[in-house]
C-alpha cells in the first residue's frame, strides 16, 4: 500500500510572534467616570472579544497568556468602567488574555488576597497554559496604553502614579492596585495570603513574601504608571484590619504555612459572560 502522504493537512497560519512594542498604541488616555456605561454598549464596542473575556490577536503570537484577575463584590458599576476601557488597551497590547471576576459570595468580611488565589487556581483550570497573572482592583483604570501588562523577569508593578496619590508612589514598599507575577513567581512565594480579612496590609504582605524570596519589583517610567481610580466610599463588610500592622511584620513566618498551598474555598458558580468569566466563591470567614 501507498505510504501516507507527507504533506501536512489544512493548519492554521504559522504567525509571526507579536512585537515587543506593539505598533498601535496611542500613550496617554483621556480617562472620565461621569457619563454612564450600559454593559450593551460595551459588548457593542468588543465585537472581537469571545465569551468568557478571551481574546487572542489575529495577526501575530504572543509569548505569554495572560489571566487577569479581579477581585470582587457589589461593584457592578465600576466593573463597566473597567472592561470599558481595559479591553481595548489590552486589544492593542497584542496580548492573549482572559479576564477572571472572582466574586466573593455572602456578606462576611471582605478577602481581597484570599480571592487572588483562587482566582490563580480558577484560571488554570480554565486553560492550563496560562502563564503570566495580572491581578487588578475593580476601580482602577491606567492613563497609558504603554504599560504593558505582561509578566518579565521580575514581579511588576504596574499601578504606581495614581490621581488619589498625587501620582506619586505613596511608599518605596507600595505594591497595591495592579501587580503581575508569572506563574513560577507566584509559586516562589507561595501565592498570596489567605489571612488578611478587611481592608489593608494584603498589599504589603505579598511584598515581603517578594522580598524575602530574593526578588526585585520591577516599574514602568513614572510618566507611564498613570491611574485613575473610580471614587468611592470604604465599602461595607470591609473595615480596616486592625491586625494588619503586627501581620506584616510576621510574613516570614506565615508565608511558608499560609499561602497558595493552603487555600480552602467552593466554588458556586462559573459563568461565561461575554466579557468576562465570572467566579462565585465562598471563601469562608475570619475566625
Ligand atoms: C487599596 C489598594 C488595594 C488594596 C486595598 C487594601 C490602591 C489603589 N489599591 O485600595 O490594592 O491593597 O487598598 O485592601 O491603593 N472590592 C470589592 N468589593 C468590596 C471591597 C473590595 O469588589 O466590597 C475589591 C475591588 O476590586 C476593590 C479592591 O477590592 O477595588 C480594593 O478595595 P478598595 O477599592 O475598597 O480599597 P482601596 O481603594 O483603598
Ligand atoms: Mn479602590
Amino acid at each position: 500500500p501507498e505510504a501516507p502522504s507527507a504533506r501536512p493537512g489544512p493548519t492554521a497560519p504559522i504567525l509571526p510572534p507579536c512585537p515587543d512594542s506593539p505598533p498601535g498604541l496611542v500613550g496617554r488616555l483621556l480617562i472620565e467616570f461621569t457619563s454612564p456605561m450600559p454593559l450593551e454598549r460595551v459588548q457593542r464596542e468588543n465585537p472581537g472579544v469571545l465569551l468568557g473575556g478571551r481574546y487572542t490577536p489575529p495577526d501575530c503570537a504572543p509569548a505569554q497568556t495572560v489571566a487577569v484577575i479581579i477581585p470582587f463584590r457589589h461593584r457592578e458599576h465600576h466593573l463597566r468602567y473597567w472592561l470599558h476601557y481595559l479591553h481595548p488597551i489590552l486589544r492593542r497590547q497584542r496580548l492573549r488574555y482572559g479576564v477572571y471576576v472572582i466574586n466573593q459570595h455572602g456578606e462576611d468580611t471582605f478577602n481581597r488576597a484570599k480571592l487572588l488565589n483562587v482566582g490563580f487556581l480558577e484560571a488554570l483550570k480554565e486553560d492550563a497554559t496560562y502563564d503570566c497573572f495580572i491581578f487588578s482592583d475593580v476601580d482602577l483604570v491606567p492613563m497609558d496604553d504603554r504599560n504593558l501588562y505582561r509578566c518579565g523577569d521580575q514581579p511588576r508593578h504596574f499601578a504606581i502614579a495614581m490621581d488619589k496619590f498625587g501620582f506619586r508612589l505613596p511608599y518605596a514598599g507600595y505594591f497595591g492596585g495592579v501587580s503581575g507575577l508569572s506563574k513560577a513567581q507566584f509559586l516562589r512565594i507561595n501565592g498570596f495570603p489567605n489571612e488578611y480579612w478587611g481592608w489593608g496590609g494584603e498589599d504589603d504582605d505579598i511584598f515581603n513574601r517578594i522580598s524575602l524570596t530574593g526578588m526585585k519589583i520591577s516599574r514602568p517610567d513614572i510618566r507611564i504608571g498613570r491611574y485613575r481610580m473610580i471614587k468611592h466610599d470604604r465599602d461595607k463588610h470591609n473595615e480596616p484590619n486592625p491586625q494588619r500592622f503586627t501581620k506584616i511584620q510576621n510574613t516570614k513566618l506565615t508565608m511558608k504555612r499560609d499561602g497558595i498551598g493552603s487555600v480552602r474555598y467552593q466554588v458556586l458558580e462559573v459563568s461565561r459572560q461575554p466579557l468576562f468569566t465570572n467566579i462565585t466563591v465562598d471563601i469562608g470567614r475570619p475566625p
